[in-house]
């Protein structure tokens, strides 16, 4: 279940099926048990139904702020795969980046969200009609920097929108024991839970976070 989604008009076809996702990311697993990429990576799984209704709802001129774990965004926002596989045989899989293409990854946690925000800020300043779409993790949701971007985002009207992508924890941390808090999603905030085949690489030990 997608919480809070309908309330975004589909806008396009993203012209990729469930399958053609999961083989990308095969390819990624593929190229890594060869030994060919330089640099960490992050997989995804388990949201292919998820994100291929949330990116209906994205128009390619929209701009796309994602984490580390970034290959099925960025394929859906309509980045070229040959593009995307070098990058992330060049060892850049974390930190994902395309200017033309409007999309925008980090692998800081909260790093995007006051970037996003600047971005919005500049659409409706100089009266643009585009969104930003903002992707961030259950324990960035639940972090300051988090309620304060919604909070200005908001009150002052600003095309910015987030999607919580919530697999409960953070590397192996439970986020609901961490803060001692049950998730409370404002109601312009799309959200979905999944479980992922590919955990934290390291995975095992609760982390300070
Ligand atoms: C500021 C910062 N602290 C810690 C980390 C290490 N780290 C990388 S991913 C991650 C998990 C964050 O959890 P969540 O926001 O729920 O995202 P998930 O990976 O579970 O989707 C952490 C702690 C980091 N990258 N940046």
């Amino acid at each position: 279940m997608i919480k809070n989604l309908d309330q975004y008009p589909v806008v396009r076809d993203t012209g990729y099926n469930k399958q053609q996702l999961i083989d990308f990311e095969e390819l990624i697993v593929k190229h890594w048990e060869d030994a060919k990429i330089r640099g960490p990576v992050h997989l995804s799984n388990g949201n292919e139904d998820q994100l291929l209704e949330v990116f209906k709802r994205i128009k390619t001129t929209d701009w796309v702020f994602s984490t580390w774990r970034s290959h099925y965004h960025a394929m859906l926002k309509g980045i070229s795969l040959d593009w995307l596989e070098q990058q992330i045989l060049a060892g850049k899989s974390i930190t994902i980046c395309n200017m033309e293409e409007r999309f925008y990854s980090s692998a800081i946690v909260t790093a995007t969200l006051p970037i996003a925000l600047g971005v919005a800020q500049a659409i409706k300043k100089s009266g643009g009609t585009d969104k930003v779409w903002c992707f961030i993790g259950d324990m960035c949701f639940e972090t300051g920097i988090f309620y304060e971007v919604h909070k200005y985002a908001r009150n002052f009207d600003l095309p910015l929108y987030f999607v919580v992508e919530d697999n409960g924890i953070s590397t192996y941390t439970p986020t609901e024991a961490t803060w001692n808090v049950k998730r409370d999603i404002p109601s312009d905030v799309v959200h979905y839970s999944y479980k992922s085949r590919f955990p934290h690489y390291g995975s095992g030990k609760w982390v300070a976070f």
